[in-house]
């Protein structure tokens, strides 16, 4: 059997961020744990949307979709569910995932597929040269000259409130620590997601590799990863980013539930049936 390393999932393509962009540590992170998991290459697709984090598709060797902004998660859906035996990972930034995308957020929790979805937080639209997103702090920006004026949203609150199987949160200064954190998102049944704290060097000073270690602990050893007000609390302590996995839950995958509907669906046609006929009930 071939052992795959983290080289192995590198394309001929050179990444192509600035300097210090956060996004480098969360694209070792990942070839690190696919290396881990040994995932086959031909068995794996990566799904992005639009935005700087959203290029790995052209950096790695795997199969990749760089697909439209905000629409990531419908297409790594659809394509788990045509094909259950690929490894989807899908990757995309803030503004991809919690503005234009954040409704398929919700609708990716309630089905549970089993993929992962990782989203690199820099608190701003980096590709499109700095404006606020949902999780910018109060930001003077182009499109807010005299200050941001609304609430951040909260993601690893927004995950645990629409009960997405399996939630951690993960920062681009600790590359052990995310590789961990993908190794066991990947590894989960279902619908995983890894928020990472991934700071931009060009457009947005709020967020900072300083700034985010002072704020920065580890989720607390006794914490119960199946207690989702557990979870909460520790989301919603003001001033702290608690890292790790933060809440993991088993339940039955979309997949399991479409072979359910599978099964029932064919238990009840004839056994002598053609297509044409069935057709023919609604014409
Ligand atoms: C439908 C649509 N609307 C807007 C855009 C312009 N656009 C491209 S990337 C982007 C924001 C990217 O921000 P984020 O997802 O946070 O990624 P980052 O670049 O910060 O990694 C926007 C608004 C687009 N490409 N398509
Ligand atoms: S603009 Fe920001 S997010 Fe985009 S590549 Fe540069 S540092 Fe990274
Ligand atoms: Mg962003």
């Amino acid at each position: 059997m071939t052992e795959y390393k983290p080289n192995d999932y590198k394309s001929a393509v050179k990444p192509s961020w600035c300097p210090g962009c956060g996004d480098y540590s969360v694209l070792n992170a990942l070839m690190g744990a696919m290396a881990d998991l040994n995932l086959n290459p031909a068995d794996t697709t990566i799904v992005s949307g639009i935005g700087c984090s959203s290029r790995f598709p052209f950096f790695t060797s795997t199969y990749g979709f760089h697909s439209i902004h905000g629409r990531a998660l419908p297409v790594a859906i659809g394509l788990k569910s045509a094909n259950p035996k690929i490894n989807v990972i899908t990757v995309g930034g803030d503004g991809d995932g919690f503005s234009i995308g954040g409704n398929h957020f919700i609708h990716a929790s309630r089905k549970n597929p089993n993929i992962t979805y990782i989203v690199m937080d820099n608190e701003i639209y980096a590709l499109t040269k700095g404006q606020n997103s949902p999780t910018s702090h109060e930001i003077v920006t182009k499109v807010s000259p005299y200050m941001s004026v609304e609430e951040r949203v909260n993601p690893v609150m927004m995950a645990l409130s629409f009960n997405t199987s399996f939630v951690a949160r993960g920062f681009s200064g600790d590359v052990v620590q995310l590789k961990d954190l993908i190794t066991q998102a990947i590894s989960h049944r279902g619908f995983s997601f890894v928020h990472v704290l991934s700071p931009c060097m060009q457009y947005n000073d709020k967020i900072t590799y300083d700034s985010v270690k002072e704020k920065i602990r580890p989720v607390p050893e006794n914490h119960n990863l199946s207690d989702r007000i557990a979870g909460m609390q520790l989301v919603l302590e003001v001033g702290t980013y608690y890292t790790g996995v933060i809440y993991k839950q088993e339940r039955p995958t979309l997949g399991d539930k479409l072979n359910e509907v599978k099964a029932k669906s064919q238990a009840n046609l004839p056994v002598d049936f053609s297509v044409r006929d069935i057709v023919k009930q609604f014409s």
